[in-house]
């Protein structure tokens, strides 16, 4: 009785050590034979500091060149310590966060001291892999020499077109960010995902006791699976139901932003700034690559991540139906139901529905119509038309680099609305333009014309139409005439021969002047005695 019970916790034990979701497929023996079965799938995790690409900021953060001494907090005077870039056993480059340490020998990157203080002693380390990971258990970075009182982790999950903040870390979160401290197992499920400041790993408690920074992800798992991991369905569950769980865990990039060293549970000391600097011995990331449970492999090919995708379906992530296998739209496969999920298989065209209609993805439904005899796919998606979906709606053209059966298929014309003549556009995307409108989608203008909306001829311009006596032609739009002229050009005097015009008001300056001192002379002859 007892034995069959240890027997039987030896087997969860294993199949939980071996862990879920680790096959995408079998071979089952039924009535009619051996058949696959197929079931969601996802890679085991992984050590992913291994395919790391590292890159820190600013250039010359990186210690030893030149070659310069430093010391510790806890040892301040003995400033003997030196990094040269030259020298292999000093030097300190970014590839020793990563690098496996061997014989027990502790290699680290690290930087220049404080000894521009004030000016803060910034770097950033950005982490990336050209792969969409999933973080399986808490990413620890080790800190030599004292963790930093200021710290952010950043992630992207586009590749560093964009970023959010993942972590803050300082000794005082309200100081530092204007946020309440907090620790991750002070989150209810409900909001688990909230990007938190914490104050745990920032405090000093000397460089030797406490070296480690860390996201957790453990802990978070935990509010769901209990604190032993125990019940990992009810975990994937969550994840299945629970809206931004999986992406919240998900990420192509990571970036440290170190804003201030640690500096031994005192304020800086100014009078000895080679014991500020930031030092790094290792970067711990575990994870799996995000396949969308149609992979159980993910393998290093040309230099890159890449799951080896079953069910069907293709790209790095597993993220779409192979050529030929969109009768239904692509989805990613499905943790539920537990245990063995739902591979969410793409299927050969055609053969869910029996007709042999291909709507290349766009369409999942067919109808018969009778009149004409034809099959036909309806309410194309994706801006798409036609019997087969193979034609772009009106005001689309065709993605030249997409395949019939991409959802970015068709891209809209945009062409200019004041240009244009209408809204429709050619094979390439060129729309038809009005007179005096160039330019592929109508929105610039010919020469000779100006933009105001739409193309108009030019009133003026550098060239043909020239502003006349010194007039200044105003966006090609009117010329700005000098008071004595007007007309379209200004090539009209305001006061044309043989008229009364105000002479005062149009007299040029120098007119005056010489006509004042010609009077002044006239005056001086009468009055000089002869
Ligand atoms: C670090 O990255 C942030 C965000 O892109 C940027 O604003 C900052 O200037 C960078 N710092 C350094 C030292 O390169
Ligand atoms: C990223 O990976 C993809 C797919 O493996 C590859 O086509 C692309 O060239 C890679 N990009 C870089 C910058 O390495
Ligand atoms: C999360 O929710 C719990 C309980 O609902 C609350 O006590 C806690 O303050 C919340 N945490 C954050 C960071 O909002
Ligand atoms: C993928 O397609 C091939 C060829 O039609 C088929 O033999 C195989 O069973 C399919 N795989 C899945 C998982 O449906
Ligand atoms: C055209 O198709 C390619 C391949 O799918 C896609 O990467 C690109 O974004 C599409 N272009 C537009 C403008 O949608
Ligand atoms: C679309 O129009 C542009 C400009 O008139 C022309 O160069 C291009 O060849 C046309 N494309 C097609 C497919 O007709
Ligand atoms: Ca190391």
């Amino acid at each position: 009785m007892l034995l069959q019970a240890v027997f039987l916790l030896l087997l969860h034990c294993l199949a939980s050590t071996l862990g879920q979701y680790e096959l995408c497929k079998s071979l089952v023996s039924t009535d009619e034979g051996s058949v696959w079965e197929h079931y969601a799938c996802q890679p085991k995790p992984a050590s992913m500091k291994d395919y790391m690409r590292i890159k820190v900021d600013p250039p010359g953060i990186t210690c030893g060149n030149p070659p310069e001494r430093f010391c510790t907090l806890e040892n301040p005077y003995l400033c003997s310590d030196e990094c040269d870039a030259s020298n292999p056993d000093l030097a300190h480059p970014p590839q020793l966060m990563q690098d496996k340490e061997r014989n027990g020998l502790l290699t680290y990157w690290q930087t220049v001291t404080w000894r521009r203080h004030p000016e803060p002693l910034l770097a950033n380390i950005t982490m990336f892999w050209n792969k969409s990971l999933e973080l399986t258990d808490d990413i620890q970075i080790t800190f030599e020499y004292g963790r930093p009182t200021i710290m952010i982790l950043d992630k992207s999950m586009d590749h560093g077109r964009s970023w959010q903040p993942y972590q803050y870390y300082a000794d005082d979160c309200i100081d530092a960010f204007n946020l309440p401290p907090k620790r991750v197992r002070d989150l209810s499920p409900a909001n688990i995902t909230r990007v938190i400041c914490t104050e745990q790993y920032s405090r000093w408690v000397g460089s030797k006791n406490e070296k480690n920074v860390k996201f957790e992800v453990r802990a978070r798992f935990a509010v769901f699976a209990g604190p032993r991991l125990q019940n990992m369905d009810s975990l994937y569950t969550r994840m299945e139901s629970m809206k931004g769980l999986r992406d919240f865990f998900t990420f192509t990039n990571l970036r440290l932003r170190l804003l201030r060293p640690a500096l031994g549970g005192t304020y800086v000391q100014r009078d000895n700034l080679l014991k500020y600097f930031y030092a790094i011995s290792n970067i711990e990331v575990p994870a799996r690559c995000k396949c969308n449970l149609h992979a159980s492999q993910c393998l290093l090919q040309d230099g890159d991540l890449q799951c080896q995708c079953e069910h069907n379906t293709t790209g790095q992530d597993c993220q779409r139906c192979k050529k030929g296998f969109k009768a239904k739209s692509w989805k990613a496969g499905s943790y539920l139901p537990v245990p063995n999920g739902n591979p969410n298989t793409c299927t050969i065209a055609g053969s869910p529905s029996g007709s042999n209609c291909e709507c290349y993805g766009h369409s999942n439904r067919c109808s018969y119509i009778d009149y004409l005899n034809i099959v036909t796919c309806v309410s194309c998606k994706h801006n798409t038309r036609g019997q087969n979906c193979q034609h772009c709606r009106l005001g689309y053209f065709r993605n030249a680099s997409a395949e019939l059966d991409d959802e970015s298929v068709c891209i809209e014309c945009n062409c200019n609305q004041m240009g244009s003549v209408h809204d429709r556009c050619n094979g390439t995307g060129f729309c038809q333009c009005k007179d005096g409108a160039t330019g592929a989608k109508c929105d610039d203008c010919l020469p000779g014309y100006y933009w105001k909306q739409g193309c108009y001829p030019n009133v003026c311009d550098e060239e043909m139409l020239l502003c006349q006596n010194g007039g200044t032609c105003y966006q090609s739009q009117k010329c700005i005439c000098p008071p004595e002229f007007k007309g379209v050009l200004c090539q009209q005097p305001r006061c044309e021969a043989g008229k009364d015009c105000n002479a005062a008001s149009s007299l040029h300056p120098a007119t005056a002047t010489l006509l004042l001192c010609t009077l002044l002379a006239l005056l001086l002859a009468t009055l000089s005695p002869h």
